[in-house]
């Protein structure tokens, strides 16, 4: 039989809270300050829900030491509404702990703990039987590894640690780390915060480690589904970790090959395709690569895609040569201006490609009368 769980813990590291999200326009760049603060009130609950004695928050909770006071207040409330939870935060490289910042600044609950040194330290729940050791980046840099040399003193509790460090690079200028430093220490359980791409969390010895990542994507370097971590530590020291999916929206790249479309009709239905098959709606933020080869002249209708998303960002990668022959055979100006652009149109050059795939087709919407859609 299982035995119950002794600890319960919920590890979120890289929340970024405030991102500019500078890439988004205006409304949506809103829209998605306000995913995040939803996304952090909804993991709380989830801590709540599970009884969790502990949250650990290791870096970068907030995307700049500037923090907006909307935000500051909701993790405040937060914080007040799980006074059975302890909060323990380990300033990162975006929110150093430094004088001015909120973590100085800011008087926060009294079952909030904030590390606010570059060395070790710990804070002590005999309570549970735990200690929680970290750190704090004091500035944007952390070029020493704070558990080099660390002897922990024996006192028979459960060592967990939070803590925003760089397991990728022993010369990293975000506090490098080395896997032996778990092991040495005896920690159960190490919850890390920097990198935004969770690898999964993983066991050396008797120690479990790993990222969480950062619960929503922030740009299109961090597509795809990504959440936070619950663990549960038993009697015997033994964890069960499970991740929980958390973000609101998804960033996600596909393409879609056009080759032998010859009408914006076929054109959207293949796109349109697409977005059936892989269920892009409004929880999705896209970027759509078109590419093949099309007919000169196709367009297709960017603002209807992108009503189906949540922001689409459509990247026009086709090369206008599909029938090219019949065109090149055309006496009239539309032949002609082919025949001028060919050259480009078939470089090696994608970027020349792309140039002279415009031109076609500003020029041919132009000779049948129309306006081109960027003019
Ligand atoms: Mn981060």
């Amino acid at each position: 039989m299982a035995t119950e769980a002794k600890i319960r813990i919920f590890h979120a590291g890289d929340v970024h809270l405030d991102t500019p999200f500078s890439r988004l326009d205006a409304e949506r760049g809103e829209a998605r300050r306000r995913d995040l603060r939803s996304t952090f009130t909804g993991m709380m609950l989830y801590a709540r829900m599970k009884n969790c004695q502990l949250v650990l928050l290791p870096g970068d909770l907030f995307d700049d030491g500037f923090a907006t006071k909307e935000t500051v207040e909701l993790l405040c409330r937060e914080f007040e509404n799980s006074p059975d939870i302890r909060f323990v935060i380990a300033p990162g490289n975006h929110d150093p702990y430094r004088p001015g910042s909120v973590y100085a600044a800011k008087k926060f609950p009294e079952n909030v703990y904030i590390f606010s040194s570059p060395a070790v330290s710990r804070f002590e729940f005999p309570e549970l039987g735990a200690d929680v050791y970290g750190w704090a980046f004091t500035s944007s840099f952390l070029t020493e590894d704070p558990l080099a040399g660390f002897a922990p003193e024996e006192n028979g509790r459960i060592r967990l640690l939070c803590a925003h460090g760089d397991l990728t690079s022993p010369v990293s200028n975000s506090c490098p780390l080395s896997e032996s430093d778990f092991v040495r220490g005896g920690f159960t359980y190490a919850a890390l915060g920097h990198i935004h791409k969770s690898p999964g969390i993983k066991r050396v010895g008797r120690t479990w480690f790993g990222y969480s990542g950062s619960p929503e994507g922030r740009s299109f370097d961090e597509c795809g589904e990504r959440g936070a971590y619950y663990a549960e530590i038993d009697e015997e020291g033994e964890v069960a970790v499970s991740f929980v999916p958390f973000s609101r929206r998804i960033y996600r790249k596909e393409s879609c090959d056009l080759t032998g479309c010859r009408t914006e009709a076929e054109a959207s239905h293949r796109i349109l395709g697409l977005f059936e098959r892989e269920k892009l709606g409004k929880n999705v933020i896209l970027r759509l690569t078109l590419t093949g080869s099309c007919a000169p002249g196709l367009t297709v209708r960017e603002d209807e895609l992108a009503e189906r998303v949540f922001s689409l960002d459509l990247r026009d990668e086709t090369s206008p040569t599909f029938d090219g022959a019949l065109l090149e055979q055309d006496l009239t100006l539309r032949g002609a201006l082919y025949r001028i652009l060919l050259p480009e149109l078939t470089s090696e050059d994608p970027e020349v490609r792309r140039t002279a795939a415009d031109a076609l087709r500003c020029g041919l919407t132009a000779l049948d009368g129309g306006v081109p859609a960027d003019l």
